[in-house]
């Protein structure tokens, strides 16, 4: 999509601060973040959300998490992984992404 912020920084046309790049996504880290390690997963093809993309593709994107998780020194204290949805999940950004959140223990519900 044209204008999609995450389009362009998947395609390199917008800067980011990338920890993670293969040819289907994208991983960089979040302007505004919740937590000492906070990364966004999005897949270099527009799908607005999570229901709209193809489920492989969630699953691929998931495994990373797990991936990049390691490579940033959260695998063994523990992480949480968060797919906004729609206005009541809070989604800001229409084009699928995988918060990617640790660093320091959160507490549950997260609301
Ligand atoms: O989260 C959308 C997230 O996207 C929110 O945490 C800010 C982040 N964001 C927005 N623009 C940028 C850019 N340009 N770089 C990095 N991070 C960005 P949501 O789940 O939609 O509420």
């Amino acid at each position: 999509m044209s204008d999609c912020i995450f389009c362009k920084i998947a395609a390199g046309e917008i800067p980011s601060n990338k920890v993670y790049e293969d040819d289907k996504m994208v991983a960089f880290k979040d302007l505004e973040p919740a937590a000492p390690v906070h990364v966004l997963l999005v897949p270099k093809t527009h799908a607005d959300n999570v229901m709209a993309a193809e489920p492989a593709l969630v699953g691929y994107m998931l495994g990373k998490a797990a991936e990049i998780a390691e490579k940033l020194g959260i695998k063994e204290s523990g992480f949480r992984l968060i797919i906004n949805t729609g206005k009541d999940g809070g989604q800001t950004v229409q084009h699928l992404h995988i918060h990617l959140i640790g660093g320091k223990a959160m507490g549950w519900p997260p609301f």
